[in-house]
């Protein structure tokens, strides 16, 4: 049975680890926070994610993924390790540099060594591979490099793991083909073979598209303002073009993905890459622009009761990571606004967390931040009867306008005229 040394069991480590040893792989995952390694050895899942805490369980108990602290001799090494951003918006490398060190000692004829980490194009052939040169084996002939990305969606990594599309560039055919072998024991989807940098754009350009667009659209929920449009109505109808699919307005772009990795490609390219910079800056400006919205609608309130719902950068999960909403509410705490935040799903002590309930009493107005299921689900009648004033900013559209205006709520979206 093949031996496949996982180095980083994070969000995206963990999942590919246990899917490997539930599909006829021996493998090591390998972690250098104690915290991690601690929790694991207990059974205990550091991440949050539907059915991972069943499949590392599988994968632990058949003996097939053994957890440990350092990397040993295997046929194949997977790098998932973090490519944080730094204070000067590049990419830091040195969790994948430690990790390529690591192995160094182990590697042997025929290994094949792939890295998953979300990194600048050209970092498999320029910053790997020269560090991969030290084993003195015959990079493409005796040692074999591919670079596969990943492409699952926080919530669904496991469906996401086995469903989608795998992009492999490999250094060469036989490097692309080896690694090929090694996910086509768990993907069903489609896999495709390219060159290693190709591989490094495709997944940078997939978030980057997502960023862009958002941003087209938080640009044109500012245009809507102005010219008296509702932008929502404006994306529903334009997407009925059969050719069209703008994303949707919100209060900022978070995650360490889509918020991180068009910078990716920026640094490499600053001088061609301005529409990509520009994006990016345009969605974090929203932050500012939902400040300017909650000021109009409260204007007439002294000292107003601002409910924040919704920490999250997004619906149904609890990671605040470049979170938008904690971007507005920094803004709100520098104001003359007395705050309370509430959140279903995030644990964090920036914040002092209430229940909904608690947050919606004597408040002048809810600012939904974060669509989660929960907000959806309120009844405008019994939070009228508990609120100060009626006033509902809804920055995700993700209440019945209709139905909230009809209970007496003032309500704001973003991207309609009444909010300015
Ligand atoms: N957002 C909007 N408007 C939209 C869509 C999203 O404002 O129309 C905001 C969200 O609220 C959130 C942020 O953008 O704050 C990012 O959310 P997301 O769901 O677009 O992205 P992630 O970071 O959860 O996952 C993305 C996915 N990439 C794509 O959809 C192209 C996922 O497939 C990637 O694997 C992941 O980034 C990653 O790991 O790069």
């Amino acid at each position: 049975m093949e031996k496949i040394c996982v180095l980083g069991l994070g969000y995206v480590g963990l999942p590919t680890a246990s899917m490997l040893a539930t599909h006829g792989y021996k493998v090591i995952g390998v972690d250098a926070e104690k915290e991690i390694l601690k929790n694991l050895k207990k059974g205990n899942i550091h991440i949050k994610e539907p059915g991972l805490e069943t499949i590392v369980a599988a994968a632990t108990q058949s003996k097939n993924l053994i957890i440990k602290d350092k990397p040993e001799t295997a046929d194949v090494f997977i790098i998932a390790v973090p490519t944080p951003i730094d204070k000067n918006k590049k990419c830091d490398l040195s969790f994948v540099k430690s990790a390529a060190r690591q192995i160094i000692p182990h590697l042997r004829k025929g290994n094949l060594v792939i890295l998953e980490s979300t990194v600048p194009p050209g970092t498999t052939t320029n910053v790997l591979i020269p560090l991969l040169k030290k084993s003195k084996l015959k990079i493409g002939e005796e040692l074999f490099v591919a670079y596969c990305p990943e492409r699952v969606l926080p919530g669904r990594i496991l469906k996401e793991l086995a469903l989608n599309n795998r992009i492999i560039g490999g250094i060469n055919q036989k490097s692309a083909e080896l690694a090929r072998e090694i996910y086509s024991s768990f993907v069903e989807g489609e896999i495709t073979l390219t060159n290693a940098t190709t591989a490094e754009a495709v997944k940078l350009m997939e978030n980057v598209y997502r960023d862009v667009n958002i941003a087209l659209v938080n640009e044109l929920a500012m245009i809507a303002d102005k010219i008296g449009v509702n932008a929502w109505e404006v994306i529903r109808l334009a997407n009925k073009h059969p050719r069209v699919n703008l994303h949707k307005p919100g209060p900022g772009v978070g995650g360490h993905c889509i918020a991180v990795d068009p910078w990716f490609m920026v640094e490499k390219v600053p001088n061609i890459a301005k529409l990509i910079s520009l994006s990016r800056r345009r969605n974090d400006e929203m932050p500012q622009y939902v400040l300017k919205i909650i000021r109009s609608a409260t204007r007439k309130i002294e000292k107003p009761r601002i409910a924040i719902l919704g920490l999250a950068y997004k619906a149904n999960i609890d990671d605040i990571r470049e979170s938008p909403a904690l971007k507005v509410a920094e803004l709100l705490k520098k104001g003359n606004f007395n705050l309370v935040f509430s959140d279903p799903h995030v644990k964090t002590n920036k914040f002092p967390i209430v229940g909904l309930k608690q947050a919606i009493k004597q408040s002048d107005c809810l600012a939904i931040l974060t669509d989660h299921d929960e907000y959806k689900k309120m009844n405008p009648h019994e939070v009228a009867k508990v609120m100060r004033h009626r006033i509902v900013i809804d920055l995700r559209n993700c209440l019945d306008q209709k139905k909230w205006s009809e209970t007496g709520f003032k309500v704001f979206l973003l991207g309609q005229r009444e909010n300015l």
